[in-house]
């Protein structure tokens, strides 16, 4: 899962250990002093040693190239997808032209209750070139309209049809049909 959404400045954020630790609380009675501390300020050294830490290069959604070798190449998929979680993907060649093609979907509704949920995210269909781009196409383009917590994409054949089926989180399973290859 990609969460798109940059650390947030925000008051409502940076309170958050402040109402979660009775420890940092007492210590910093005020918002003021509280705004001004740095990490090595509320947190002793001993503490921040034992403190498991966690690194990241990039929060996009990338496409990653195995290169062989355990080589592998990385390029963020196109800005559209990265507006909100992906959860899941369909990979096939949408527009039969003999590239593959992907449609994502997502969403994340499951935040603590102050954070909005992440619901930017309609599904999207993005056309292979062969070469490890993608071009993402409107929702007009594509009639791929897939908003909601959605968690799942399975393709299926049905009645001769290539067909999706769609699951979300509290609500119904949706069956999207291919019509026609896209031009
Ligand atoms: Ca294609």
């Amino acid at each position: 899962m990609y969460n798109p959404i940059k650390p947030c400045k925000s008051i409502k954020n940076q309170q958050e250990p402040h109402l979660q630790l009775v420890s940092v609380k007492k210590a910093y009675p005020s918002y003021t002093d509280y705004a001004r501390a740095t990490v090595q300020d509320i947190f002793t050294a001993p503490a921040l040693a034992k403190a498991q830490k966690a690194e990241a290069q990039t929060f996009a959604s990338l496409y990653l190239e195995n290169k062989g070798n355990g080589q592998f190449e990385a390029r963020p998929l196109p800005r559209p997808a990265q507006v909100s979680p992906i959860m899941d993907m369909a990979i096939d060649d949408y527009n039969g032209d003999g590239s593959m093609d992907i449609i994502i979907a997502g969403n994340l509704y499951g935040f603590e209750y102050r954070t909005a949920r992440a619901d930017a995210g309609n599904g999207l269909l993005m056309l292979g070139d062969g070469q490890g781009h993608f071009e993402p196409q409107s929702i007009s383009e594509s009639g791929i309209f897939l908003p909601g917590d959605v968690k799942a994409l399975a393709p299926l054949q049905y009645q001769g049809k290539t067909g999706l089926l769609i699951g979300q989180n509290d609500g119904p399973v949706a069956l999207l049909l291919l019509k026609k290859a896209l031009q």
